[in-house]
Parts: structure tokens; C-alpha cells; sequence
């Protein structure tokens, strides 16, 4: 069975990839021809993830699902959070990681979550699963896998950075995870009804 899922974002599009391999055949936005930047114009995760999965339903009338989410840092107000993939102004990972790592300079409270809700639209309704992992800021980089601020997110109970996981164990534990988990539980129970 073949599932859309709305990013142009290749990390995403393995991470769920591996997530739901042997279950669903995930095709992402270039997948299906579509090269579009959607607007991301929402001032929340649920409304931004919404605008993605919508945009598919409208313009290709496919059921589809896609992902919103960033880095709530608690000591920056929750920033960079919806504008986690552009804080510095670019899609540049590391602007993006130096930015908040100077933001965070002498300041004690390193707590931050990364979040991510899941935008599923069916026969024309939308569904939300959110999916949240706490952890902290670490002073420096570490790790060269993942995307994003992996380098920087130390999830709570571990000595590692999500950088420094492999693709399978971030997998396990991840924001992005435990959103598609609710998802798959969702759509699992459906085929059973
Ligand atoms: P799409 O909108 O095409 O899916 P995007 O990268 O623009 O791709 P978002 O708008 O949801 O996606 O922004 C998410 C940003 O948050 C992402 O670019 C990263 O900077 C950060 N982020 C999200 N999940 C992450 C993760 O698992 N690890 C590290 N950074 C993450």
C-alpha cells in the first residue's frame, strides 16, 4: 500500500521511510511530481502541517499525511519552534544550530523538546498526532548523523546526542516516532473495524 507524505525534506522522507518500511510504500512531494514549496504561512505546528497535507488533497487528490515540527528551546521562549528550519534566516543547518547555541551562551537552563504533529487528511478529514521528546542543549556538537539540531539535542536518558545515534535508535525514541506511531495506530485500527 502506497502513503503520500508532503515534505521536501529527503531526512524526514528516510527517517519515515525506515519507520514504515515493510508496511506502507511512502512517496514523497518530488515523488509524485510535485515541486512546489508549499506556504507555510500557520503560526502553529498543527496549522503548517495542515497546509502540507491539504495542498496534496487539493491539487492531486491523494490522501496524504505530512510533518511539522522543530525545537522548543525553554530558555528562548520556545523558539526557535515553527521557525526551526529557517531561525538564521536560511535553511542552513549549521547558521541555524551556531544561532541558538549564541543565544544559549552563560545562560543555565539548557531544557528544550523537539516537536512534531502529523497532519493525516482521509476521504477529506484531517487527523492530528503529535509526538514531543524532552532533552537539553549541549554546549557544543556531536555526532554527524541525523539533520537539523541533532547535533546540539541530548534526549533525556541518554549521554548521546541524537547525532550520535543511529538512524534505527533515533527512530525509536524520536518526536517525529512517536507522532507516526499514533498515526499507525490509527490507520491499523481502521483496517481491523
Ligand atoms: P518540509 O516542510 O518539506 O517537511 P522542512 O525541513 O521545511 O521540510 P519543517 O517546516 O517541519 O520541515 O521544519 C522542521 C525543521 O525543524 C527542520 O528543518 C529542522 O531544522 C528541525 N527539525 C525537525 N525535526 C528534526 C529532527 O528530527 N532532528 C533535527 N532537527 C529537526
Amino acid at each position: 500500500k502506497k502513503l503520500v507524505f508532503a515534505t521536501n525534506n529527503q531526512h524526514k522522507t528516510e527517517e519515515i521511510r525506515l519507520a514504515l518500511n515493510g508496511i506502507y510504500e511512502v512517496l514523497n512531494l518530488e515523488d509524485i511530481g510535485c515541486f512546489t514549496d508549499i506556504p507555510e504561512t500557520a503560526d502553529t505546528f498543527e496549522g503548517n502541517a495542515t497546509l502540507k497535507s491539504s495542498y496534496v488533497v487539493e491539487h492531486y487528490n491523494l490522501d496524504c499525511f505530512a510533518d511539522d515540527s522543530g525545537l522548543e528551546v525553554e530558555a528562548l521562549n520556545n523558539e526557535p519552534g515553527i521557525y526551526s528550519a529557517r531561525y538564521a534566516g536560511s535553511r542552513d543547518s549549521m547558521d541555524n544550530i551556531n544561532l541558538v547555541l549564541q543565544k544559549l551562551a552563560g545562560i543555565e537552563n539548557r531544557n528544550a523538546r523537539f516537536k512534531t504533529v502529523i497532519s493525516l487528511i482521509q476521504n477529506g478529514v484531517n487527523h492530528l498526532f503529535e509526538g514531543v521528546i524532552n532533552g537539553t542543549i549541549r554546549t557544543e556538537l556531536s555526532g554527524s548523523k541525523g539533520f537539523g539540531y541533532d547535533p546540539i539535542f541530548q534526549p533525556d536518558g541518554y549521554d548521546i546526542t541524537f547525532a550520535e545515534m543511529s538512524m534505527d535508535e533515533k527512530n525509536k525514541i524520536s518526536h517525529r516516532a512517536i507522532a507516526l506511531q499514533k498515526m499507525m495506530a490509527f490507520l491499523k485500527k481502521q483496517t481491523n473495524a
